[in-house]
């Protein structure tokens, strides 16, 4: 048993807040192994903070007419109340822009530069002409070469996973300009995986096949049987640790080389001086949390580094959890399908373990998982009132009667099953849904003992006296049991427990004449109205696409007044529809075929209510063809059919008077 545990959490990207997909995927089961650890009385540290480097934090700032700090400022302080009101409190809550974090990434990187590890490339990469810079990774969309997605990222396709060279994309663009870029040489300094691979992760990875999970394990392998490529651990950019070698200006570490340094540099601003016992001292074990996407960055490439560099721990588990899909669609944040931490909290306020309740129980631990909004209300009301506030009510409604609040002199019942077991034995394996079914097996348990002892018939008999008294102390003890292990999963419940049992501890016993506190509900039944309201706020959310086909109708107000170079950002053109189609299980939705004169271009517009698809057939339009495409009922939209709503609501096509050539600008 190693003697100290460091546990981090993958650090969540600083370019928007942070939504229950976050919390499933790693908050919560990195903060349940903490408090496990540190119920069992390990020497545990918990690390985290916000990673607040990487182009689409440039992007978002860029969009949003802010400087890039702005972005991160804001949204390190939102993740961080409300990850904070979630009961998961980090040793330290760090971040990527701090000068300690900037030195802590230089230092490693000037290490790897002086023993000589980085192969140093000049390679052609795609520059934008007209903002004169080099594009990097998300700073390019273009055609995947593997699956032939017309949106795929330079560094990643969202659509098969595959990472990639950027100059691999077909058709690629900048995401700046939209220009097409050119190649230029230039020169960055790259981690040579392919000889690290040789020299040292074949053989260590192979160490971890029966202690990683399967996913993690098989993820890992197969990134291996393809073969690493050396990796760019520099990009030709403003935003992020400046790359520390002399007379090297506009270029900082990719983000990835930085971010998981973010680890050590929380841990030296929790611990100072002591920092290295917890990376460098072999009785300490390292456990990554983070979601399946994060895989190779912490079992490949971070290890690598830490390999090359020397002298640090390498990370003894990779708990690494699948997906969590809301309402059986993917979270999207660009769509909006999302429940934002911080809006759950205006909504629900203080009902934070009843959402970690729900979110443990379908943690996607081994496949994806399934929020849904009836579920978490069926579970709250059929378990956490049902069962576990139940049970605890019942017992202190039952003590205030029959002993006036103090726990009587009596003896546990020998047969008390021990619950600890089954939950240790579960959190060892880090198998936290099926430790939070052993935590309610002991209400259950506890339900069914009361029951079936039945102290109200008992009290009747006066020779029966001293079994009330038993069976009263064996269930206070239960509900002790269940307040200690609810540190872990329930930690408002917890704490509300000890109140009431009036303790200042669990360490604490219940010992005879103690007394104790008033009766309270622990959880209150979630009413169909709250679940509608959510229901319907996601619903209104799926349809916005189709709702600003209609921005324009009569009786809205006017919108503040833009620029012209703001109007010329607009690329509108006549079309013709040459095919349309309904949307399978969408009343509102026509998918249409449009052509644009250069191309054919799919929209999926909102208008299935106003014509038929037969209808629209043959007619030429206005559309908007530069809006940023989105995902409807999984069908791709590029650009937006204009439309005209009148008083009644009717749409109408914006047609030219006559039949013009498709592609036609409008200005
Ligand atoms: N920020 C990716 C993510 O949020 C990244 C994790 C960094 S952990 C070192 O998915
Ligand atoms: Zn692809």
């Amino acid at each position: 048993m190693p003697k100290r545990h460091l546990i981090t959490c993958a650090l969540p990207y600083a370019n928007g807040p942070i939504h229950i997909g976050h919390l499933a995927g790693c908050f919560l089961p990195s903060d349940i192994h903490y408090r496990y650890l540190k119920m069992k009385g390990e020497d545990v540290l918990f690390v985290c903070g916000t990673d607040e480097h990487g182009v689409p934090i440039t992007l978002k700032a860029k969009n949003e007419h802010k400087t890039p700090q702005e972005v991160v400022d804001e949204n390190h302080t939102r993740i961080s109340q409300s990850l904070y009101a979630f009961g998961i409190h980090f040793d330290q809550f760090s971040r990527t822009t701090n000068s300690l974090h900037h030195k802590t990434a230089q230092d490693f990187f000037k290490t790897l530069y002086q023993q000589g590890v980085f192969e140093e490339k000049t390679a052609e990469q795609l520059y934008d002409e007209e903002s004169q810079q080099f594009l990097a990774d998300r700073y390019i969309i273009g055609t995947c070469p593997t699956c032939s997605y017309e949106n795929a990222y330079g560094d990643q396709c969202e659509q098969c996973g595959r990472t990639s060279n950027p100059l691999e994309l077909i058709h690629p663009k900048s995401a700046l300009t939209g220009n097409t870029p050119v190649r230029k040489e230039t020169k960055n300094w790259y981690l040579p995986l392919d000889q690290i691979q040789k020299d040292f992760l074949n053989d260590w990875v192979a160490t971890k096949k029966n202690t990683w999970k399967s996913s993690v394990f098989g993820q890992c392998n197969s990134w291996l049987t393809d073969g690493l490529k050396p990796r760019a651990m520099t990009r030709d950019l403003d935003w992020g640790v400046p790359v520390p070698i002399e007379g090297v200006s506009h270029k900082v570490m990719y983000v990835w080389f930085d971010a998981p340094i973010g680890y050590i540099t929380a841990t030296k601003e929790a611990v100072g001086e002591d920092w290295t016992t917890w990376w460098k001292d072999p009785e300490t074990e390292i456990i990554h949390f983070l979601g399946k996407d994060n895989i190779v960055f912490h079992t490949i490439i971070f290890p690598a580094m830490l390999y090359a560099h020397g002298g640090y721990n390498l990370p003894t588990h990779v708990p690494a959890n699948e997906f969590l899909n809301l309402e059986g669609d993917k979270i999207s944040t660009s769509r909006n399908h999302a429940i934002w931490l911080h809006e759950y909290l205006i909504d629900f306020p203080e009902k934070t373990d009843e959402l970690r309740y729900v979110l443990n129980s379908i943690l996607p631990e081994t496949k994806d998982a399934d929020f849904t909004w009836r579920d978490f209300q069926a579970k709250i009301n059929n378990e956490l009132v049902a069962i576990l506030g139940n049970f605890v009510n019942r017992v202190l409604v039952l003590t205030h009667k029959y002993y006036a609040g103090a726990v009587p002199q009596g003896h546990i019942a020998e047969d008390l099953p021990n619950f600890s077991e089954k939950i240790t034995q579960a959190l060892d394996q880090f198998n936290q849904r099926q430790g939070l079914e052993a935590y309610m097996e002991i209400a259950r348990y506890g339900n069914k003992y009361l029951q079936d002892t039945a102290p109200w018939k008992l009290m009747k008999d006066d020779s029966s006296h001293q079994k009330v008294a038993d069976c009263m102390v064996t269930c206070l003890q239960i509900v002790h049991t269940l307040g200690q292990y609810g540190q872990v999963f329930l930690p408002q419940t917890a704490q509300k427990i000890l109140h009431l049992l009036q303790l200042t501890s669990y360490q604490e016993n219940l010992i005879s004449g103690h007394s104790i506190g008033e009766p309270i509900l622990l959880f209150e039944k979630i009413d169909d109205n709250d679940i509608l309201h959510q229901i319907s706020k996601l619903e209104v959310v799926e349809d916005t696409e189709p709702e600003q086909d209609k921005e324009v109708a009569l009786t809205k107000p006017f919108k503040p007044m833009i620029q012209y170079d703001d109007f010329t950002k607009l690329d509108i053109r006549i079309a013709t529809i040459i095919a349309a189609e309904k949307v399978k299980k969408a009343d509102r939705l026509l998918q249409i075929t449009l052509d644009v004169g250069s191309e054919k271009r799919t929209v999926v517009s909102g208008i299935a209510e106003h014509f038929s698809a037969e209808e629209i057939i043959g007619r030429q339009v206005t559309y908007l063809a530069n809006l940023a495409p989105r995902t409807l009922k999984g069908i791709e939209s590029n650009g937006m059919i204009l439309m005209a709503e009148d008083e009644t609501g009717k749409l109408r096509f914006l047609s030219p008077d006559e039949k013009i050539s498709a592609g036609s600008l409008v200005s």
